[in-house]
Formats: structure tokens, C-alpha cells, sequence
């Protein structure tokens, strides 16, 4: 009997094929946050992407949203191993917005109002892999959950997507963000388990 409801056990985790290793599934969508959350108007709000030339590219909130936004479907891991499958946001490609940089550096640090930092692989935000989400599930983003814009990375652990994020520094190394300064994984792919140092 044992034998036969661990085996029960593990076909079921098995049967969700999208779900990474040492993950699990959950309905509801858990807040996690490092800090008290910013309270942000979005008539003061802005985003920035900052180059080694000192180049700073700067959007209003009605610059963004002048841009095309895009329906977005995807899986996100946190790496407290929750996992939510088929979520759905709006948001603004960061194809677009890189599309009139110019930087020949490799990294990108996050920053998001707050103070809270991420390190991201240049090439991890382009080609269709990550966004300036401003709604969830058909509602304007929840300030507990990164409102009025977060970055959305999804195929990186969830401590990647910033929330309240404020702008974009081109780094020359990969230097670590918050979390990855406190044992987090330097890259952070949920399908590798990349969870800690
Ligand atoms: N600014 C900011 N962004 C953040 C965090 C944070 O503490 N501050 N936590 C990260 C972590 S560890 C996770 S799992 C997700 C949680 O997002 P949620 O609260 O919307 O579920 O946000 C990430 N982005
Ligand atoms: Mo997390």
C-alpha cells in the first residue's frame, strides 16, 4: 500500500508537465515583498533605461502606454516554489522600449521605487521574453503586486520580475541584485533549479 500511494503520488506531481522541479502549484497569488509597498501616482511616475554613454531614455506614463502593449500568457515560479500556470497580463515589450537603445553592454540592473535591485542578462529581456507589465488579470496591477508597473521576466524565478520598477542600468558585469547579494542565484532558471549560490 505504501508503495502504491507514493508512486500515486509522484505520477500526479509528474502529470503537470509544466510545472518545474521542486515546484507546486497554487490558485491564489501570494504576495512577496522585501519591503513596505511605495505608494506611486502615476502622474509622477517614469521609467528610465540608463547606457554607459550617461544616455538616459525616459518615458511618462502616457509615453508607455503610447506604445504598443501586448497581451501576455505565461507561467511564473517563485522560488518559495510556488508556481501559478496560465496567468495573464497586458504589457509593454522591452523590445520596444530597447529599440532606440544603444548600448554594447551585456547586463542590466533593475531598480524599482523603493530600492530594490535585480540583475538580469541583456539578452533575458529581449526577443519577446519580458515586459513593463501594467495589469493582471484584467485589472490594473495591484500596488501589492508591483503596481502600476512591474518587470515581468517569467522564465527567470519570479524575484527577477521587479516590482514598482523605476528603470533599467546597463552594467558591463553581471553584478548582483538585492536578493542575489543574499544567497539568491545569480541567473535564476526555475527548469535548472538555479534557487541559491
Ligand atoms: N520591488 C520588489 N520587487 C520584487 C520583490 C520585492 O521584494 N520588491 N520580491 C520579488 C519576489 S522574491 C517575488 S517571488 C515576486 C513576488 O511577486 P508578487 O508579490 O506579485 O507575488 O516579486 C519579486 N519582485
Ligand atoms: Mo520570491
Amino acid at each position: 500500500m505504501a508503495v502504491i500511494s507514493r508512486g500515486f503520488g509522484g505520477r500526479r506531481r509528474e502529470s503537470v508537465p509544466d510545472l518545474p522541479p521542486g515546484q507546486y502549484l497554487t490558485q491564489d497569488f501570494p504576495v512577496l515583498s522585501a519591503g513596505p509597498t511605495p505608494d506611486i501616482d502615476t502622474a509622477d511616475w517614469e521609467f528610465t533605461i540608463r547606457t554607459e554613454s550617461g544616455a538616459v531614455h525616459r518615458w511618462s506614463w502616457d509615453e508607455l502606454h503610447a506604445l504598443p502593449i501586448e497581451d501576455i500568457t505565461t507561467d511564473i515560479h517563485c522560488v518559495t516554489r510556488w508556481s501559478k500556470l496560465g496567468t495573464t497580463w497586458r504589457g509593454v515589450s522591452l523590445d520596444s522600449l530597447f529599440a532606440g537603445v544603444d548600448t554594447s553592454y551585456d547586463y542590466v540592473m533593475a531598480h524599482s521605487y523603493g530600492g530594490y535591485t535585480t540583475n538580469v542578462p541583456l539578452e533575458d529581456l529581449l526577443d519577446g521574453k519580458a515586459w513593463i507589465a501594467v495589469e493582471f488579470d484584467g485589472e490594473d496591477l495591484d500596488p501589492e503586486h508591483g503596481g502600476p508597473a512591474r518587470l515581468l521576466v517569467p522564465h527567470l524565478y519570479f524575484w527577477k520580475s521587479a516590482k514598482w520598477i523605476r528603470g533599467l542600468v546597463m552594467h558591463s558585469n553581471d553584478d548582483p541584485g538585492f536578493w542575489e547579494q543574499n544567497g539568491y542565484h545569480i541567473y535564476g532558471d526555475p527548469w535548472l533549479e538555479q534557487r541559491y549560490w
